[in-house]
């Protein structure tokens, strides 16, 4: 029975009639309750030729997508109902590996979109940013040393971070696979201001085994507004 059906003939209340189809309907009513991915917040070309256009919509289409559809298919299969993507990863401990993995694939890729723009030379940050990075690693080459070293020494898959502690202190980390310091099971916990994917996908249609070389590029991308918003809220 449809709904419009249901209310010609019963003439049930709308507010009766939501009651009554949650019990009935709510497997069916599933497919809308979780996560949906967000669009490029750029063109896919915007990037080039730092990261090729076909790059950004393989990353963005296939991969991210992947991570939204498995993720919304596991909490459906566990039932688990949330729309609080980052509460779910404070948590994520208590859940599957499948939730964990694509969870964190979620979050880790629509952080990553924000955090890039169109290529500049001498893209540096600015300010009050300036002075945060430069007081705590020394300069923003010694920075940029440190979070390339640390994106290098990657084994396999994962991502490296310029994170905010919970004591307010500028780290540098890394976490495996699609975890990331949001997490409740990582080693060094604290809230992303830059990130960068060194999964092979986001770099080797066009640098090939060549991480080194992606990292030395992927400067002239970062969004360093974005950075200092995250930063300094
Ligand atoms: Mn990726």
């Amino acid at each position: 029975m449809k709904r419009r059906q249901f209310v010609q003939i019963t003439g049930v209340t709308p507010l009766a009639l939501h009651l009554s189809l949650e019990g009935l309907y709510s497997p069916l009513m599933a497919a809308h309750d979780h996560f949906n991915l967000p669009p490029l917040p750029y063109p896919p070309d915007a990037l080039e030729p730092v990261i090729d256009k076909q790059t950004m919509e393989i990353h963005h289409g296939k991969h991210h997508k992947g991570y939204v559809d498995n993720l919304n298919k596991a909490l459906d299969a566990e039932g688990i109902h949330t729309h609080n993507l980052e509460e779910l990863l404070q948590s994520v401990s208590k859940r599957t590996a499948v939730v964990r993995n694509n969870a964190g694939g979620h979050w880790n890729h629509s952080f990553f979109w924000t955090i890039m723009r169109s290529p500049r030379e001498n893209n540096m940050p600015e300010g009050l940013l300036t002075e945060r990075i430069n007081t705590t690693f020394g300069s923003f080459s010694n920075f940029q040393d440190a979070f390339k070293k640390a994106a290098l020494g990657i084994f396999g898959s994962g991502w490296a971070w310029l994170i905010k502690t919970p004591s307010d202190k500028l780290v540098i980390t890394t976490t495996p696979n699609q975890d990331n310091p949001l997490m409740d099971l990582s080693q060094e916990k604290g809230t992303p201001v830059l990130g960068i994917d060194v999964w092979e996908h986001a770099y080797y249609l066009k640098y090939q085994n060549r991480r080194s070389e992606y990292l030395d590029a992927w400067w002239k991308v970062v969004n360093w507004d974005q950075v200092g918003k995250r930063l300094f809220g």
